[in-house]
């Protein structure tokens, strides 16, 4: 496994967790650790034991302050058309393993857009969200304006991009930006609650669970239950499904194997 100076992973029982780490700036998003969690995540990508890959903050006072702006400050127009942090959380939308973020403290900008871009958002009683782009005179760039719309609807992205507002994790949760929102003591165990369902299950069916919705979202209705026939086409093929039939009546648990 590679070694990383801005991030750190660690694989655990089909869990790859992967921690943002530069505590000192609030782990703010540089283009080491842009880069970082690129290889890392294709790292997770290869490797058929992993079944969900985990995203945290270290130092538990942020999840990430977002674009690293002293970098950002230098950035050319042309340099916001290549893919950069959009394409990297497009990436990471595409996963075929379920991915969580677990945000404590800060999830701003760039952060925020992370999170977003995760199957699962978990959140601390010290969570903070925000889209505080426009005081910086730009505009969320990495699929923030487009995905808050569609987690939360339209009015709740605009009112937290325009203002630029920081919103809670009980308010994240309240309005679905969220699906979790927990108290930070004994975190690990409240994050194993969470994955270990997604563990049981096998490794073909989350795929083809996740990547039926998130492609099939932005379809017209037919073009996207067609994805779901031909995604279930392939379930129906796997010795997984087998497998998961059988012991259900058999009364056992299921072993699933990723064929
Ligand atoms: N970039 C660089 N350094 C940062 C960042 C950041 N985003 N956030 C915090 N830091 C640094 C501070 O400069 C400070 O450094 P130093 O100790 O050297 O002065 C250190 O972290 C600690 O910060 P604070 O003293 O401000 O700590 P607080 O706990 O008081 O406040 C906050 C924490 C609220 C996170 C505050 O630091 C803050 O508001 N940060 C900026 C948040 C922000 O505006 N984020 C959006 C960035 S833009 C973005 O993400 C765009 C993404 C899309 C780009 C697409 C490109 C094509």
């Amino acid at each position: 496994m590679s070694t990383f100076q801005n991030i750190e992973v660690k694989r655990d029982q089909g869990i790859f967790w992967l921690t943002l780490n530069r505590p000192d700036v609030r782990n703010a998003l540089d283009q080491t650790m842009l880069r970082e969690i690129g290889l890392a995540v294709q790292e997770a990508e290869a490797d058929p034991e992993v079944k969900v890959i985990v995203f945290k903050g270290a130092g538990g006072k942020s999840f990430a302050a977002g674009a690293d702006i002293k970098q950002l400050r230098d950035r050319e127009p042309l340099e916001a058309l290549v893919p950069g942090m959009q394409g990297l959380y497009s990436q990471i939308e595409k996963s075929t393993k379920a991915t969580v973020a677990v945000v404590e403290g800060y999830a701003l900008g760039g952060g925020c857009e992370l999170a977003l871009a995760c199957d699962i958002r978990i959140a601390t009683e010290r969570a903070k969200f925000g889209l505080p782009e426009l005081n910086l005179g730009i505009i969320p760039g990495a699929g923030g304006t487009q995905r808050l719309s569609r987690i939360v609807g339209k009015g709740h992205a605009l009112d937290m991009i325009l203002t630029g507002k920081f919103v809670s994790g009980e308010e994240a949760h309240r309005i679905g930006l969220v699906q979790y929102s927990i108290a930070s003591d004994n975190l690990n165990e409240k994050i194993n609650e969470v994955i270990d369902p997604i563990l049981k299950k096998g490794p073909v069916a989350i795929q083809l669970a996740k990547q039926a919705v998130h492609h099939g979202y932005d379809l017209s209705g037919d073009a996207a239950m067609w994805i779901e026939k031909l995604s279930q086409a392939v379930a129906f093929g796997t010795e997984d499904k087998h497998e998961g039939t059988s012991a259900f009546i058999e009364k056992r648990k299921p072993n699933f194997n990723n064929r």
